[in-house]
C-alpha cells in the first residue's frame, strides 16, 4: 500500500508516469463514481463493477494514419494496437502490486465480457472530449487513439484537463462528410448505419479466406476509420504529452 510519506497525489502522478514509460501515449485516472454517472453507464446497466474497485486508470495508444496496421483486426486479441495496450496494462498491473501493494484488474474490451465504456471513462479522466464524430478527441492525437482500462482497489487523484479544449466548436466537421454511410445525417451518430459499414469491411477482408468466423481473420479486417482520419485535431507525430494531476 501507499508508504506513509507518499500522498495519494504523488502516487497518482507516479502511476501516470509509469504508464507513459511503459509505452502508453496518454494516461488518465477517474474515480469509479464519476464513471458510474457517465451517459453510457447510466444508459447501459450491463456493466459488472467489482465490489472493491475504487478508481480507474485509462491508457491510450496513438494510432496514427502512418501506422494503419495497428488497427487491422486479425482476431488475435483484436489488433496489434490492442496487443500493445494489453502488454502495457499487464506490466502496469504487476508494477502496482509489487511496488505499491495495489490490486488492479485489467478490463476486457467488450462490455459483455466485463469491460466498461472506454470513451466515457477517458472523458471522465479529462483525457479529451466526445466530438461530433462520437469519438473521444484528445488535444494531442485527435481521435486517433485506442483505449484500455484497469480497475484499482484504492482511491487515486483524478487527472484534470483544460476546460478550454472545445475542438468541434468552430470546426466544419469534415468527419460528417467523410462517413461512407452518412451515419451522421440525422444530426447524431447512427450506430446501425456504422455497423453496416463494418459488415461491408468484414466481407471485403474475408474474400480471400473461408474460416466461417470473423474472429480470426486472415487477411485482417481493415475497419473504416473515415470519421477518425478526417478529423483535423491533433498532430500525427507530436511527442507524447502527459496529463497532469492537480
Ligand atoms: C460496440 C462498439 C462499436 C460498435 C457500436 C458503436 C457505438 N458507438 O454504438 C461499432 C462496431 C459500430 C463501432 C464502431 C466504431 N468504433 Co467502436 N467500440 C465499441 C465499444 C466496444 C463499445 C461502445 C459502445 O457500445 N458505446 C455505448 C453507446 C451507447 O454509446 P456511444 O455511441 O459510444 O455514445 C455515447 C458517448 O458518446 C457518450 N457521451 C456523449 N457525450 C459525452 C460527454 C461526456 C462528458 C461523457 C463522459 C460521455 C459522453 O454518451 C453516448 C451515449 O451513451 C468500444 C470499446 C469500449 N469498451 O468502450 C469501442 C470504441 C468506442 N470504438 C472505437 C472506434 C475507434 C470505432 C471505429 C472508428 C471503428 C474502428 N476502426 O475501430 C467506429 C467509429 C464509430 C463512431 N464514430 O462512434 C474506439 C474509440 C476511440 C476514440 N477515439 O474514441 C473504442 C473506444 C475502442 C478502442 N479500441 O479504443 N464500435
Amino acid at each position: 500500500m501507499m508508504s506513509s510519506h507518499q500522498t495519494e497525489q504523488d502516487l497518482s502522478v507516479a502511476i501516470i508516469e509509469k504508464a507513459l514509460a511503459l509505452g502508453a501515449s496518454l494516461a488518465g485516472i477517474s474515480s469509479l463514481q464519476s464513471i458510474r454517472q457517465s451517459p453510457s453507464h447510466l444508459y447501459s446497466k450491463n456493466v459488472r463493477w467489482p465490489s472493491k474497485a475504487k478508481a480507474v486508470i485509462i491508457l491510450a495508444l496513438k494510432h496514427p494514419s502512418t501506422e494503419p496496421s495497428l488497427d487491422w483486426w486479425d482476431g488475435n486479441q483484436g489488433t496489434a494496437g490492442n496487443r500493445k495496450l494489453i502488454s502495457i496494462t499487464r506490466q502496469l498491473k504487476r508494477w502496482l502490486k509489487k511496488n505499491h501493494g495495489i490490486v488492479a484488474n485489467d478490463l476486457p474490451y467488450y462490455i459483455h465480457k466485463g469491460g466498461i465504456f472506454l470513451k466515457d471513462s477517458a472523458a471522465c479522466a479529462a483525457m479529451g472530449v466526445i466530438g461530433k464524430n462520437n469519438l473521444l478527441i484528445t488535444p494531442v492525437y485527435g481521435p486517433r487513439i485506442r483505449l484500455r482500462a484497469l480497475f484499482v482497489n484504492c482511491t487515486l487523484t483524478p487527472t484534470k484537463g483544460s476546460k478550454d479544449f472545445l475542438p468541434c466548436e468552430n470546426c466544419q466537421a469534415p468527419c460528417i462528410e467523410a462517413c461512407p454511410q452518412n451515419a451522421f445525417e440525422s444530426g447524431s451518430y447512427d450506430r446501425l448505419l456504422c455497423q453496416k459499414q463494418m459488415e461491408h469491411d468484414e466481407k471485403e477482408s474475408s474474400i480471400a479466406k473461408n474460416t466461417g468466423s470473423f474472429y480470426l481473420s486472415d487477411p485482417p479486417i481493415k475497419y473504416c476509420r473515415a470519421c477518425e482520419l478526417s478529423c483535423p485535431v491533433g498532430h500525427e507525430d507530436k511527442d507524447d504529452e502527459r496529463i497532469v494531476t492537480e
